[in-house]
């Protein structure tokens, strides 16, 4: 689930025709007060290049790694603006930027239940602790009213202060990157008094809804502090390229919108609309990495409130222009060699992934909806009976007492308990859905309004809007009471969960989606915990939703890593989520714009996302469903997923020949389970990518920036096929490797375009030269029964005759790997010599690994004339293994090898 288009057609949009209606619900910019007020004032001191703003240098306070001081926006000589900001210098290399407002002499309302400073905590939800900072910066004032900062490990960057026109320059190796304020849009709304109308207007600024909005159902908004924006201009210099802001359903590679609507980020909840749209979606993650050849910078908008995003190309550079309702700037700018860098080091500051439970990167089976236990056992069963492997079967809404969370409907599941352990009995998870809206008058909602932990209106009542139970409230998870709340709700000894022990949980709706509310959501004048506007942290209402939930499955399991699917979601989701795109059609475009939309979730360093499977509205053709099962085993998070209107699509039921590829489809993902496993180990610990687009592994070659139709899993070259009818795909090769076929084993070979057989059956798929990949070949009906199975690895020998690759294991579920009970290991192959040698850690792990096959892929099989068999050695032991020819492939069949030690084979 879900959109909210049922409850549209029946009650909100009778006077407007449906299908016109979608986009004109979401504001454009010159419908939002502050992002038509902040586009004018661009448009004007770009004219009259007046200057306001400038750093008062009496102010200037040079601590250990920050330093502080005051810009004035100055009017006139008498009345100014003081605007306090802080520079911290922190460790990898990067710069936090902060401005506030010096609030103090401003007199709100003594009736006023808010706080009358500007909001500052988005950084506390989105960083993983406080940011490091570096002792290591110099400064060199000089005469001009320059103030230049060198630092970084060896002072190789530098940030050079203009006091006079307030400008931030970062350079590296002497060269501008990034200049703050390069164009004067810098911009500070001031607070001033609603009875003053419209006071201290800059010449430059339009008073469009100051103090009032006109966009529709949005009218009602009180706004009690009147304009109250934050922007700022950002130039990349000699960046044609920039990436991230998701979620948009859009190109990888960012657009110029200078002629189109800027990126909104406000986590609203759209369905059907058009793909290549700048329209805001359900989840924001403000992060922007740009990259040219040699060099990256990131620039992170660590703000939770309603924001958009101007991107501008010009000439060689990329001008971007960052508008925020309110909140203070908060950002911090990194600068790195390698956009994979830029991903590290923010996600050292926001944290990484979390590693996820094994069952969790195996197939999903969801549907709107598994009417009743019998249909779930049903499912269940047919996947084994067509012998397609499956992890979780999902349950959306339906199964509630009317949709009332944590009941479940006694008619269909009489004893979900007795559901659970059935389903645990061949490995199987069950995930249901529970949102953040709770119906009226019931027991869960009547607890929540005595803890007084319900969305307050702007009078500090208990907030009620619409939603899929009718008149609900919404837990306020900004509250820290929230979660003794929630955790009571999840308890094992609730009737919600029972002892089950294979439960975990989907968070929809969190956006929040409100039926009844303006753009789909609470109005912005509702009240979260700190007597804060939701207008200041409405972004982040979903990150604290399904943290809450995760720290209640925490409590409910103690040592097992809790699974949540998350539709909403900010910076610092990834740490206790996955996401998925939404609610998406059952159409080829929506399969094409889903990659780079994965893309760009790796970029911004929370990968572990999906898209729905077969899309989520109306039918899709069997080719459709079947290429999109073959793209969807790649996805981190694979889950097949329909709308409770279209027809059942279980992959038995398409028939042959497509059940027969879909199948093989699904059964390839389970094979890859220990290396997409090995990803996520190194992502939760590197902040590495899962999905990697082509400019991550080739960041000097241009001609790469924009692909984002192909990708790499490890040392795998995938190109999905997302066209009706092909019978042939178009691949880049990004470089001068041998790529071999993942099926027949024919090399590919020469940087450029390639044309490629790709019949249905076929998933265009390379092991990259070089690379060595995990995998377990053994049918099993989930990924739990096959925890006992013996690896096979596949040797892609390399140009230069050597190839590398890593596998983590662990018992797939608990924290102990925390403290050292698992295995990191790293296989080598160099000219007919294969070793393996453990990495790190792993103190705790026991147990052996067993090897069932090792296949080594040489461009030309020839090499390997003359060699009759294979000699191992490990613990000082030495045995011979047998080996042979395979369709071009050498193959060491049971080399006897123990993966958890150092081993060592020679061909000889
Ligand atoms: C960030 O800096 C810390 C301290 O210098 C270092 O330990 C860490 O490895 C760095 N992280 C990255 C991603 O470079
Ligand atoms: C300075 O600007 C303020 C705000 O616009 C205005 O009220 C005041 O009259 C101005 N003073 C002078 C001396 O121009
Ligand atoms: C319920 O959870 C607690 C820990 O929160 C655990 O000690 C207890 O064994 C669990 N009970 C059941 C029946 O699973
Ligand atoms: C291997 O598969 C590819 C792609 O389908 C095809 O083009 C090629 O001819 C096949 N090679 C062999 C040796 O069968
Ligand atoms: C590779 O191994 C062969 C013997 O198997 C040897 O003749 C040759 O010199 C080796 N090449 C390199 C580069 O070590
Ligand atoms: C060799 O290739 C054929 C055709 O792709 C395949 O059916 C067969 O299983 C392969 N042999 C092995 C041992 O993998
Ligand atoms: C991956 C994918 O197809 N995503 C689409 C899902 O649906 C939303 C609209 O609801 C589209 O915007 C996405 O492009």
């Amino acid at each position: 689930m879900k959109s909210w288009s049922i409850f549209c057609l029946l009650t909100v949009l009778l006077a407007q025709g449906v299908f016109a209606v979608k986009k004109e619900l979401f504001k454009r910019c010159d419908q939002s007060g502050f992002c038509q007020r902040n586009r004018h004032y661009a448009k004007e001191i770009s004219q009259t290049k007046n200057n306001y703003y400038s750093i008062d240098t009496d102010s200037l306070i040079f601590g250990q790694s920050v330093i502080s001081g005051i810009i004035q926006k100055s009017f006139n000589e008498t009345f100014k603006v003081n605007l306090p900001f802080e520079i911290q210098v922190l460790e990898n290399d990067s710069i936090r930027f902060k401005v506030d407002e010096d609030r103090s002499s401003f007199d709100l309302k003594s009736t006023s239940l808010l706080e009358k400073k500007r909001y500052d905590e988005a950084w506390k939800y989105a960083f993983a602790q406080e940011p490091k900072l570096s002792a290591k910066y110099q400064v060199s004032d000089s005469l001009d009213g320059h103030i230049a900062v060198r630092y970084g490990k060896s002072l190789e960057y530098s940030l050079d202060i203009d006091t006079a026109s307030f400008q931030l320059t970062v350079s590296f190796d002497g060269e501008p990157q990034v200049v703050l304020n390069d164009r004067t849009f810098f911009n500070v709304e001031h607070i001033r008094a609603k009875d003053q109308q419209v006071p201290n207007m800059l010449p430059e600024e339009t008073d469009f809804d100051t103090f009032r909005d006109s966009f529709k159902d949005s009218k009602r908004d009180t706004l009690p502090f009147g304009p109250e924006s934050i922007a700022v201009d950002v130039s990349f210099k000699g960046f044609r390229h920039v990436y991230g802001i998701p979620e948009h359903a859009d190109t990888m590679s960012l657009k110029d919108t200078t002629s189109s609507e800027p990126y909104r980020l406000y986590n609203v909840d759209i369905f059907e609309y058009e793909t290549n749209s700048k329209l805001p979606m359900y989840g924001a993650i403000p992060l922007m990495v740009a990259h040219k050849s040699g060099l990256s910078t990131g620039l992170f908008w660590v703000n939770g409130a309603d924001t958009f995003i101007d991107v501008k190309k010009e000439g060689t550079d990329t001008q971007t222009h960052w508008i925020s309702e309110n909140g203070v700037i908060d950002l911090v700018i990194f600068i790195a060699k390698t956009p994979q860098e830029i991903t590290k080091n923010y996600a050292a500051l926001t944290g990484t992934t979390q590693l996820p439970q094994l069952f969790s990167l195996g197939y999903h089976q969801c549907r709107w909806n598994y009417n009743d236990e019998d249909d779930v056992l049903t499912v269940s069963k047919t996947m084994d009976e067509y012998e397609i492997p499956y992890d979780v079967i999902w349950l959306d809404v339906e199964y509630t007492v009317e949709k009332k969370y944590f009941t479940w409907n006694p008619a269909h599941f009489p004893d979900p308990e007795r559901m659970m352990a059935k389903l645990d009995e061949t490995g199987r998870t069950l995930v249901a859905i529970i949102d953040p809206h709770l119906k009226l008058d019931y027991p869960v909602s009547d607890e929540l309004v005595k803890h007084d932990l319900a969305l307050k209106t702007n009078k500090g009542d208990n907030f009620k809007g619409h939603c899929w139970p009718g008149e609900s409230y919404w837990i306020d998870t900004f509250n820290p009471k929230s979660q003794a709340f929630w955790n009571d709700q999840f308890s094992n000894d609730s009737a919600f969960g029972g002892s089950a022990i294979n439960l975990h949980i989907w968070n929809d709706m969190n956006e929040p989606s409100v039926f009844s509310g303006p753009e789909t959501t609470t109005p912005k004048d509702v009240i979260t915990h700190g007597n804060f506007e939701i207008r200041s942290d409405h972004n982040i209402y979903g990150l604290t939703y399904h943290q809450a939930t995760y720290g209640a499955l925490k409590q409910r399991y103690v040592n097992k890593r809790p699974f949540i699917l998350t539709r909403s979601y900010f910076a610092g989701s990834q740490r206790t989520a996955a996401m998925w795109t939404g609610d998406n059609m059952s159409q080829w475009s929506y399969l094409k714009i889903s990659l780079p939309m994965l893309l760009t979730q790796n970029i911004v360093n929370m990968p572990f996302g999906g898209a729905d499977v077969g899309g989520f509205f109306g039918d899709p053709s069997k080719e459709l469903l079947t290429r999109w099962y073959q793209a969807g085993i790649w996805y981190p998070f694979f889950r097949a997923h329909a709308h409770i209107d279209s027809r059942r699509r279980e992959p038995w039921i398409a028939g042959e020949p497509y059940t027969d590829i879909m199948r093989d489809a699904v059964r390839l993902r389970y094979r890859l389970l220990p290396l997409f496993y090995t990803k996520f180990f190194e992502s939760s610990k590197f902040g590495d990518v899962v999905l990697e687009p082509l400019f991550y592994k080739f960041p000097d070659d241009e001609s790469l920036f924009g692909i984002e139709d192909e990708f790499f899993v490890g040392g795998l070259l995938v190109k999905p096929v997302t066209d009706e009818g092909a019978q042939t795909v178009e691949i880049h090769l990004p470089d001068d490797e041998v790529y071999y076929d993942h099926e027949n084993y024919s090399v590919v070979q020469g940087k450029g375009q390639k044309t490629i057989a790709a019949p249905l059956e076929k998933i265009p798929v390379f092991f990259r030269g070089g690379t060595i990949t995990p995998r377990k070949d053994r049918y099993r009906r989930s990924s739990k029964l096959m925890k006992y199975d013996p690896y096979t690895l596949v040797v892609a020998v390399g140009t230069q005759n050597k190839a590398h690759g890593t596998l983590y294991i662990d018992d797939g579920e608990t924290f102990n790997y925390e403290s050292g009970e698992y295995l990191y290991t790293s296989f080598d192959y160099d000219n007919g010599t294969i070793s393996g040698q453990a990495l790190e850690g792993q103190s705790g792990f026991t147990g052996s690994v067993t090897v069932e096959k090792l296949q080594l892929l040489v461009p030309d099989i020839k090499v390997f004339n003359g060699f009759h068999k294979a000699s191992v050695t490990q613990d000082g032991a030495s045995w011979e293994a047998s080996i042979s020819m395979d369709n071009g492939s050498l193959i060491i069949a049971n080399p006897k090898v123990d993966l958890s030690g150092s081993w060592r084979i020679d061909l000889v």
